[in-house]
């Protein structure tokens, strides 16, 4: 019919510290969506793995994972073999999302529900977390106004103890706890304030988890004005 050419697909973000599950999680909230009859695509950043940029740099069809230019950046910095100064390498994550946001936008009007794997309040977070005097929460948030809006955050909460106890930290920049406890604090702070939130308790089963995503995520679904637009991030 007429009403169901004029679907919109959702868009969700799943945020959360690392080893939170939220890999884990965007895989089966995308079995999950697909039962139900979605068009579902899953996006990370940084770096990005997702087909529809691929005509931007003449690629085909190609998984690509902090490959484009700006995402190779970010991966060398994450890795430490580059340095960046705070500032910039921010403004680099902000632009890895601002270089799909048109075609984050496209999909969701052509009625694909995309699941986005970090977002935003990581950027926020983690550059505020580093304490740098010229780099504040409300600094950091100013490229960012004017993304695609999510439709629901997921807020994979869980103790620094719960996640030591799903592995080691691996070799990343981020990856210590004094910064692991930064970003704890920072992401409380601007989920408190926040709409389309959804905070959920990451510690406890896999099974029990994906439960209560599903709810949320259920409840957004039937709540949204599918006829309605994308908003964007303000
Ligand atoms: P993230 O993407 O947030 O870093 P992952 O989904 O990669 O987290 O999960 C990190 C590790 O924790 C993986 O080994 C995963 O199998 C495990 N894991 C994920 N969710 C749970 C859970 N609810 N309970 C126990 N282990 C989990
Ligand atoms: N990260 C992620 C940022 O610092 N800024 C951002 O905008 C985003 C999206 O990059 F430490 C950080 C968060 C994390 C690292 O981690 C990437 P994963 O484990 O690949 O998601
Ligand atoms: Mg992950």
């Amino acid at each position: 019919t007429g009403l169901s050419a004029m679907r919109r697909g959702v868009l969700i973000v799943v945020e959360g510290l690392d080893r939170a599950g939220k890999s884990s999680q965007c895989e089966v909230l995308r079995g999950f969506l697909s039962e139900q009859g979605h068009t579902v695509k899953y996006i990370r950043f940084p770096g990005i793995q997702l087909n529809c940029i691929a005509s931007m740099y003449h690629w085909s069809n190609a998984s690509i994972d902090r490959t484009t230019p700006i995402g190779k950046l970010i991966d060398s910095y994450l890795r430490g073999s580059s340095h960046q100064d705070d500032h910039s390498i921010h403004l680099l994550f902000s632009a890895n999302r601002w270089e799909v946001a048109k075609s984050i936008e496209e999909d969701i009007a052509s009625g694909t529900t995309i699941i986005v794997d970090r977002y935003s309040y990581s950027g926020v977070v983690y550059s505020a977390a580093k304490a740098n005097p010229t780099l504040s929460l409300d600094w950091a948030w100013q490229p960012e106004i004017g993304l695609p809006r999510p439709d629901i955050c997921l807020f994979l909460g869980i103790s620094p103890e719960e996640a030591a106890k799903r592995g080691g930290f691996g070799a990343e920049r981020y990856e210590n706890e004094a910064m692991q406890i930064r970003v704890r604090e920072l992401f409380q702070t601007i989920f408190e304030k926040m709409q389309d939130v959804a905070v959920i308790d990451a510690g406890k089963s896999m099974g029990e988890v994906s439960k209560e995503i599903r709810g949320a995520v259920t409840g957004c679904i039937s709540r949204l004005d599918i006829t309605s637009t994308l908003r964007k991030l303000e």
